[in-house]
């Protein structure tokens, strides 16, 4: 029987990379996001491999994602794995300098948007039971504090600890949870972070051979495809270039 992979946010990043791994293996593929073009042209890509459905799709907004989940064809409406791959971070300000609507942003849809796709799709993962699995993508920002990380960061935390969670209430499903937590990788992440600053995105990147969105989708494919005996709680990964910096201390 084909697999059947419910993606968010596969239009840029980790969320596309997933989807062209895992067409490459053969699964079908349901693939979301706010931007059409880009959806229709990764559905032209890999229709050729698979079959693959689209859903213009806001995370948040919660009435649409629950329409769009109850009416999936019934070719895609038998899931074996969720990516809650959809998220973002906005600005490096320092907090009393942040901007209320991006928190609310961030919060609705890094957490929000994640819940929603979550409790929407668990139906479907159990009915498949044994082997099915949600990745959840968190970030090295949910454990390791930085400046400007704030809400970002703890929405992240949020993330982890709702995975860890999660698992207690699937005992007995067959449902796995991992949590991913990359750390420095090259995507439109940052451009979306830095409001377009292409000067900023390149410096960030520069020298630091960075994690590429194909280095996670590999990342994923191997996880969601451990035996079904085997859960991957968590999984850190950083570039080597990236390590921790020490404490700071204000001594004005
Ligand atoms: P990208 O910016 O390249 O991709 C983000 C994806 O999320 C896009 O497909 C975008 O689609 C989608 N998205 C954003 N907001 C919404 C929304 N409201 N509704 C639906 N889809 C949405 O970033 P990455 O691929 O790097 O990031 C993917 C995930 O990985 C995020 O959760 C991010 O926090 C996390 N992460 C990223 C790291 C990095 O360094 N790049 C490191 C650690 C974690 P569209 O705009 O079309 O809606
Ligand atoms: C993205 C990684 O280090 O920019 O989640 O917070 S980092």
């Amino acid at each position: 029987m084909t697999s059947t992979l419910f993606i968010t946010g596969a239009t840029s990043g980790f969320g596309e990379a997933c989807a062209r791994r895992f067409a490459r293996a053969g699964w079908s593929l349901v693939l979301t996001g706010r931007r059409a073009a880009r959806l229709q042209a990764l559905s032209d890509e890999l229709s050729a491999l698979t079959d693959v459905h689209t859903l213009e799709l806001d995370v948040r907004d919660r009435h649409g994602m629950e329409q769009a989940i109850a009416t999936l064809p019934t070719k895609f409406d038998k899931l074996r794995g969720l990516i809650n791959n959809a998220g973002l971070a906005l600005g490096t300000d320092p907090a009393p300098k942040c901007n209320l609507d991006d928190w609310d942003t961030m919060v609705d849809t890094n957490i929000k948007g994640l819940l929603y796709s979550t409790r929407l799709l668990l139906p479907r993962l159990i009915a498949h039971g044994r082997g099915a699995g949600i990745v959840n993508l968190g970030s090295i920002a949910g454990t390791w504090p930085y400046p400007g990380s704030h809400v970002y960061g703890a929405t992240k935390a949020f993330v982890r600890q709702f995975s860890l969670n999660l698992r207690n209430d699937l005992v007995g499903t067959g449902v796995r949870v991992t949590n991913i937590e990359p750390g420095l990788c090259e995507s439109e992440f940052s451009l979306v972070r830095f409001g377009g600053d292409q000067a900023k995105y390149d410096a960030t990147y520069a020298g630091a051979e960075a994690i590429q969105p194909e280095d996670i989708a590999e990342t994923i494919h191997w996880v969601l495809e451990q035996p079904p005996h085997i859960n991957i709680n968590s999984l850190e990964l950083m570039p080597v270039s990236q390590t921790w910096a020490g404490f700071s201390i204000d001594r004005s």
